[in-house]
């Protein structure tokens, strides 16, 4: 049966609660983020600051230049983690299935509530009641039948806005779409795409599967089902989780430490984003290699303290690594794991360890 998802994400979630916490900010053009030093970033600025063109990630000093008359607010990361209980709260009291991706933002799969004359789009607009009467902020809700098509619903009538994806105008959305605002389509592969003429959902529309696998190899088969708005509609609840882990296979079985630390490098990096997306910390971490003859091994460090930052994953990765790897026996798989998970302490915080792009 197709599934009903909604996408909720907060509008300017930091910046709209310092304007609620603070009514001198209300209407006013608000920044968050570290000090204008040279390592400053803004984490995010209110739409009222987005007018004069600042946005998320960009130097504090550049925001400066283009809004000298705007509110500049250092984060307060407890009162976000208060806030996204809450939210968080409200959409488990709809549905078990409920899929934080960061503080300000999940996924709900409520295919279960949907009647005749309870359609998903009112069920997204009580919730939008719920987040306002019980935070006064605003969000904005998207309503499909996959994650991928509820995020972008979601994205689409910012702030406050309720919008729904279903088969019938599918097609007009994605077809005008810049390549770069499918999902997994980063720089690199956006790149790519253009150099094949690929510029839109329609140009990626237009080419077969097996075209789009000779360019862009694993990814060609997803590639080819989001052009036509098929993707993934699981939603993982898992409340608390365990542990978080990203693991790679080659395509040629590897033995060159190198290149093979290289890989543990980016998934020590993917790893510690997940972690920050989600606030938490852990002090185990796994490295799991499988052999080329299937042969599994794994190797675990506990640390007396808790981690979360991509080096110290990858230093440790590195040691488990080299206990692990047999010279003579090349590799099929590599895989990072960090694990003992809590939630960071958001007092010790600076909004250093806390900028990172999201997927
Ligand atoms: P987003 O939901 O990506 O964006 P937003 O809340 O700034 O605004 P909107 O969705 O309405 O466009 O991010 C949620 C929060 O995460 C954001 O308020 C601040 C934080 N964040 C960072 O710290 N650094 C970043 O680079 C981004 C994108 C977000």
């Amino acid at each position: 049966m197709e599934k009903r998802i909604i996408h909720v994400d907060m509008d300017a979630f930091y910046a709209q609660i310092e304007q609620r916490d603070n009514p001198r900010l209300k209407d006013k053009p608000v920044i968050v983020g570290g000090k204008s030093s040279s390592r400053g970033v803004v984490a995010t600025a209110s739409y009222e600051a987005r007018k004069f063109g600042v946005h998320s990630a960009m130097p504090m000093s550049r925001a400066h230049q283009l809004c000298p008359d705007g509110y500049y607010v250092t984060p307060r990361f407890n009162r976000y983690r208060d806030v996204s209980n809450t939210i968080m709260e409200i959409f488990r009291s709809y549905t078990d299935y409920v899929q934080p991706v960061s503080l300000d933002e999940a996924y709900l799969d409520i295919t279960h509530l949907v009647r005749r004359d309870m359609p998903a789009s009112r069920i997204a607009s009580f919730i939008k009641r719920d987040v306002l009467e019980a935070t006064g902020l605003t969000c904005s809700a998207g309503v499909s039948y996959n994650r991928f098509l509820a995020k972008m619903a979601s994205g689409m009538n910012k702030p406050d806005g309720l919008t729904i994806i279903h088969h019938g105008n599918v097609h007009d959305i994605l077809m005008p779409l810049p390549i770069g605002d499918f999902p997994g389509v980063g720089k690199v592969t956006e790149e790519r795409m253009k150099e094949r003429g690929i510029h839109t959902g329609e140009d990626l529309y237009s080419h077969s599967e097996r075209d789009l696998i000779n360019w862009f190899g694993k990814r060609g088969p997803k590639l080819y089902h989001y052009a036509r708005g098929i993707g993934d509609d699981t939603v993982q609840s898992e409340r608390i989780r365990k542990s978080i882990g990203k693991e790679t296979t080659f395509e040629v079985d590897k033995n060159d430490d190198e290149e093979i630390l290289a890989v543990i490098r980016k998934l020590a990096q993917q790893v510690s984003t997940k972690m920050n997306q989600y606030g938490l910390v852990g002090d185990t971490v796994t490295v799991k290699i499988k052999e080329f003859d299937f042969r599994s091994l794994t190797k675990q460090l506990k640390l007396p303290e808790t981690i979360a930052e991509a080096d110290e994953i990858y230093n440790i990765s590195y040691h488990l690594y080299t206990e692990l790897k047999s010279v003579e026996r090349p590799i099929r798989l590599i895989g990072v794991t960090v694990g003992n998970l809590k939630e960071k302490n958001f007092e010790n915080m600076t909004i250093y360890d806390f900028i990172q792009r999201k997927e």
